[in-house]
């Protein structure tokens, strides 16, 4: 509990409330948001309110306040979870890690880099050279990725458009040695969150993508340009000219200059060499290019059309034109008695299979990017011996349940995503207050709470679940369509009670569209469209384009692209779903996570306008409800709100005592607390452990906190008297 803060400014932990009602829960973030107190705790959770404003909270001053003090010791703050994490990891060899949860835009890059500017701060203190170098790369990444996976979307101007999980290595002395970062589905096409929906929209490019490429267009030297054969103008690229309005909206040409050079540099400080970087800015070049290929069609045959930009993808991929001009035009495929030949695709195709490449060049980028970091900062001669135990910190900032207008694939993923971690929240929550009673010798009451199993065995339940469905109608060969698929949803989950459909229930008016499903998602119900399920779900890349970017003359390319060394015959017939790679992702995320001590910032986002004196109540409420906050609450407290070391707990209150004013004579700080309990009658109110005392209800603590309060003028009074003599 934090103490240091007057009232006016609110409770700083929630568990100190009243009554955990919902009223009374709002009243106090309400306040402490109009007060700038943007960080409250439940226990040691974090309830953090985006700010929208430069807060001075951050400094040089603030991180000396609360390196290796108490949580209790200061105000609330993402520092003293940062602290206690460390501490955890440093005293007791523990792994650690901090999840940061909330809604796009509620804060949880921002928070994730404070906590890693805290974590750089406190340590190596002498300063050696190669944890500097550590510590620089590990920093100097999160700029590289965001320039490379984030965007502006109409919830963000900075939105993350990928999931990052970072694992910060220490050696015994508690200095970063090393770590890895895990990336998980990253955006390839503009979601729904971007708004704009247009006829071409699931063709359009992901808006990381726009806003990298008007970085390109703007920040890139001339000649650079000029190499990649790039004119500085967006609307000459398809893929641009769609987005040219967002990315320039989110950008000025001096931001775009800057945020270029910037980026260059911290790859070149990561460790990238001047060829990889050039690398990575032809592939950029060649996506551009590729998207300005255009097909036609004689009603026999498809041809492109004009070669210029074939030519320029050839050049910048040192691949062959004409392999390039075929690899677009048809795919090799094998036949049932094991023939290879080649099938010339339809204009539809072609241009399906053109963007298709164009996302798989991005992603590959991208993952390429993470593991090259991943080569540099990963722990290098490390003996365990020599070494001691090497701990981990690991951060995890990643997408927050998502609820659009429109909600396709993606959403789907990431609130699957969100179930698992509340899931592990919840277990972990529980979990971890059970270990403390049971270590302390206190009994425990267990107290219910919504499981949200039902709703991830909907998901990911083998054979019965969503996920196994999908995978089963992407593998049925034929002609099976996303309404087939959802027929099939329909018929095995009908009696779900967290599943429905418009047919299922076709008096529900808000779900307009036959082709829609909905989940009652703990966070609430968000309605999909399985438009789109399909091929998202099979991501399908020719095998052709694999196969090209391998025989590159490009070192860097080919190492992208593995897969493409199988002949057609090797390819395996059955590749992994999107759906189930992803799943197969999270579920080895949440047992990372599972074996660490977690450390929790739940982020609120106050309004969508992005104002910093705005509270809109409903959409707070709403985040407070699903973020299952009040349930944290309640969960903390049914056991005891309050524990304390006995040492502490009688600092703190011993001058309420006369047995224990100004020293005690018992034999240990737990009798001499056993004494203040008693001699205020609240015995029936406490437990006591072996190093702690546990309160039952927070009303216990304000009268000691307000007796103490009333207590120390009295003091000084006395003091100032003793001082003089006049005693
Ligand atoms: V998303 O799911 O990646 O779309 P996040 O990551 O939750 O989202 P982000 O951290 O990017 O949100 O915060 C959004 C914006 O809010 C930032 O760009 C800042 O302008 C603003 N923000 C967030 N936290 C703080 C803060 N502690 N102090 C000042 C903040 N501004
Ligand atoms: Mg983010």
């Amino acid at each position: 509990m934090a103490e240091l803060e007057g009232l006016e400014f609110g409770k700083s932990d929630f568990v100190l409330l009243d009554e955990v009602t919902m009223e009374q829960f709002m009243e106090n973030l309400k306040l402490r948001f109009d007060k700038g107190r943007i960080y409250t705790y439940i226990g040691e959770v974090v309830v953090s309110v985006n700010p929208y404003r430069q807060m001075d909270i951050y400094g040089k001053e603030t991180i000396e306040a609360y390196r290796g003090r108490e949580l209790y010791e200061n105000p609330p703050h993402l520092f003293a979870v940062s602290d206690a994490a460390y501490k955890a990891m440093k005293r007791r060899a523990k792994d650690t890690c901090i999840v940061i949860s909330g809604e796009s835009g509620a804060g949880k890059t921002e928070a994730s880099k404070y906590i890693m500017q805290y974590i750089a701060a406190i340590t190596n203190p002498s300063q050696r050279a190669e944890v500097e170098s550590v510590k620089n790369v590990l920093l100097k990444s999160n700029c590289v990725l965001e320039a490379f996976g984030n965007a502006k979307t109409n919830r963000n101007d900075n939105s993350s458009r990928f999931g990052k999980y970072m694992d910060i290595n220490f050696n015994f002395n508690g200095d970063p040695t090393g770590g890895h970062i895990n990336n998980y589905l990253l955006e390839k096409v503009r979601g729904g969150g971007t708004g704009n929906r247009t006829h071409r929209n699931k063709d359009i490019m992901s808006p990381s993508l726009h806003l990298l490429f008007s970085q390109l267009l703007r920040g890139g030297s001339d000649e650079m340009l000029k190499s990649f054969n790039i004119q500085n103008d967006p609307a000459a690229y398809v893929y641009t000219k769609e987005g040219a309005a967002i990315a320039v909206s989110a950008s000025t040409s001096n931001n775009d200059r800057s945020s270029h050079k910037a980026v260059m540099n911290a790859l070149e400080v990561i460790g990238f060499s001047k060829e990889e970087i050039n690398s990575i800015y032809q592939i950029l070049a060649s996506i551009l290019h590729l998207g300005n290929v255009q097909f036609e069609s004689d009603g026999e045959s498809v041809q492109i059309r004009g070669l210029d930009a074939v030519n320029l993808i050839s050049d910048l991929t040192g691949t062959d034109k004409e392999i390039v001009s075929k690899s677009l035009l048809y795919r090799t495929v094998a036949t049932g008695g094991g023939e290879v030949i080649e099938k010339g695709h339809t204009e539809h195709e072609a241009c399906f299979g053109r963007d298709a490449f164009a996302k798989a060049l991005y992603e590959r980028l991208f993952g390429w990017i993470v593991g090259r970091i991943n080569a540099v900062i990963e722990v290098k001669d490390y003996n365990p011996v020599l070494h001691g135990k090497n701990t981990v910190i690991g951060v995890l900032d990643i997408y927050g349940f998502e609820i659009f207008d429109n909600n396709s694939f993606e959403q789907f993923c990431i609130n699957y995503c969100n179930e698992k971690l509340q899931q592990l929240f919840i277990e972990l929550i529980l979990q971890q207050e059970q270990a403390e009673y049971q270590r302390e010798g206190i009994t425990w009451q267990h107290i219910n709470y919504f499981n949200n199993q039902i709703i991830v065995d909907l998901v990911e339940q083998s054979h019965k679940g969503i996920i196994s469905i999908l995978d089963e109608a992407c593998l049925t060969v034929g002609k099976v369509t996303d309404t087939v698929c959802l027929d099939s949803m329909d018929t095995k989950l009908a009696q779900h009670p967290h599943y429905t459909s418009r047919k299922l229930s076709p008096s529900d008016k808000s779900m307009e569209f036959k082709k829609h499903f909905r989940i009652r998602h703990y966070a609430g119900d968000v309605t999909y469209s399985v438009e789109g399920f399909l091929d998202k779900n099979k991501d399908p890349l020719f095998q052709d384009f694999k196969r090209l970017m391998y025989n590159s003359a490009n070192p860097v390319l080919k190492e992208m692209w593995p897969d493409g060394q199988l002949s057609i015959t090797e390819v395996t017939k059955r590749p992994l779903t999107a759906a189930t790679l992803f799943k197969n992702s999270i579920v080895a995320l949440v047992d990372k996570l599972a074996c660490k001590e977690p450390y929790y910032v739940r982020c609120i986002k106050p309004n969508e306008v992005k104002s910093p004196v705005l509270f809109d109540e409903a959409r707070c409420r709403h985040q407070v409800a699903y973020l299952g906050l009040l349930e944290n609450v309640m969960v903390r407290r049914a056991g005891f709100a309050y524990r304390q070391h006995y040492t502490r707990f009688l600092q703190r209150y011993k001058m309420t005592c006369e047995y224990t004013w100004p020293n005690h004579l018992m034999e240990s700080d737990k009798e001499a607390v056993e004494i203040i309990i008693t001699q205020h009658g609240f015995q029936d109110d406490v437990a006591y452990g072996q190093t702690k005392l546990f309160v039952r209800t927070p009303r216990t603590l304000f009268t000691l906190e307000q007796e103490r309060t009333a207590l120390i003028p009295i003091l000084v009074l006395f003091l100032q008297k003793v001082w003089r003599g006049a005693l």
